[in-house]
């Protein structure tokens, strides 16, 4: 069993976002302060729609944490949805009232809307898309930033940047800004790219798509430094790492790719131009390796070098000018449903896809260097590291 276990529930206009964090060890120092500034890295970038104008995400800790430290005990968050002043009535959750009201008869192509309809049974599309919406990945980047707290106690760095947005492409080598640096130089940007030109083309890019009433996606990359070697296993199929990082990626709102190193393109090379050549340090204590094409991981385990994962973000698919769908009330062919949402996320995307990989990681390093202390975890990892 995983020592380090989530979950979150809420509506994207109910009142909040809940989230309980389980696993994570005594004696953390935690505040809320730390968790919103991330929230507040979630809510930004170009291509937001109007909903970020409404909300200033704040996470309030309801149990876990006491006098600034957590306890071992669940740890449970609460983000309360501003917006729920002007849904109150559509999402009641007393019965009765305008069955009318917001309600949505005709899917999205690309959303939730149609399959979960018909796997729920629900007549009325909004019982599924309010569940559905990326609101959900604002208490997975409250739960993820605990996890990045603890992964700094062990000096362990999580950051993105983004790659691409639409044909816009950010040729800047990553490699040349530290992890440790990294978010503060994407921060930067209002598309979180490194490269200035990139900038100007990504901006342009998100600009040209909603004067179209259309959406555009794009590729984020996550890097980390610090980690130790020895996370996953190759042991099961469902202990190796690489498998667990997807899998958390995959399960982001529109993610359709994941690549990790060279990825892709290194299927189209020969082994002798994909594979990280061993030497031995200088003091012949480990290997070291002079590229990390293998973007961190070998056979299910973490190399020790920089983990490079990439995620391919599908536009979003809400449509100011909506594709051809179906009402599932009159039978009619008509203009799918249009409601406010983003033009581009992929900045906000690539936040949240920090936040789920310091959550496989947190849960890595406790299967490996468990306990039910920071204390304890920090004596396990101190003796394997001697070792
Ligand atoms: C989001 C909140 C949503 C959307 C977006 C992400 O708020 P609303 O639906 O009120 O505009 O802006 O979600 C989607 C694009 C989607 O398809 O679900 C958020 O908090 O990130």
């Amino acid at each position: 069993m995983s020592p380090l276990r989530f979950l979150t529930a809420g509506e994207s206009h109910g009142r909040g976002l809940v989230g309980i964090l389980e696993g994570i060890p005594a004696g953390l120092a935690l505040e809320a302060a730390f968790i919103n500034a991330q929230l507040e890295r979630r809510q930004g970038g170009h291509g937001r729609g109007g909903r970020m104008k409404i909300e200033k995400d704040e996470a309030e800790i309801v149990s876990g944490v006491r006098r600034g430290k957590t306890l071992g005990s669940p740890i449970s968050l609460l983000v309360w949805n501003r917006d729920w002043k002007n849904w109150s009535e559509a999402m009641r959750v007393e019965p009765g009232g305008d069955e009318k009201l917001k309600s949505v008869k005709v899917p999205r192509p690309g959303h939730a809307d149609y399959v979960g309809g018909v796997k729920y049974g629900h007549s009325d599309l909004r019982n599924v898309l309010e569940r559905a919406s990326a609101r959900e990945t604002a208490m997975r980047v409250a739960v993820g930033s605990v996890a990045r707290k603890f992964l700094l106690e062990f000096g362990v760095h999580v950051a993105s940047r983004v790659v691409s947005i639409g044909a816009a492409e950010d040729d800047a080598d990553a490699e040349k800004t530290p992890v440790e640096r990294l978010n503060e130089a994407a921060d930067a940007s209002p598309v979180r790219c490194l490269g200035k030109k990139a900038e100007r083309e990504m901006v342009a890019a998100i600009d040209a798509a909603k004067a179209a009433g259309d959406t555009v996606g794009g590729v984020f990359e996550v890097r980390t430094s610090g980690l130790p070697v020895g996370l996953g296993s190759y042991a099961q199929w469902d202990r190796r790492l690489e498998g667990e990082l997807a899998k958390a990626l995959l399960s982001l709102n529109a993610i359709k790719g994941v690549e990790l190193g060279d990825g892709f393109a290194a299927a189209k090379r020969p082994g002798s131009q994909v594979h990280d050549e061993l030497f031995w340090s200088k003091d012949k204590t480990h290997a070291v390796r002079k590229t990390n094409r293998s973007g961190g991981i070998d056979g299910g385990i973490t190399t020790g070098e920089t983990l490079v994962l990439r995620a391919a973000m599908k536009p979003i698919s809400t449509l100011m000018k909506p594709l051809r769908s179906i009402n599932i009330e009159t039978k009619e062919e008509v203009a799918a449903h249009v409601e406010r949402s983003d033009y581009c996320a992929v900045p906000a995307a690539a936040v949240i896809g920090e936040s789920l990989v310091a959550l496989v990681l947190a849960d890595a390093f406790l299967a490996k260097f468990g306990g039910d202390s920071i204390q304890e975890v920090r004596a396990h990892y101190e003796s394997s590291r001697r070792r």
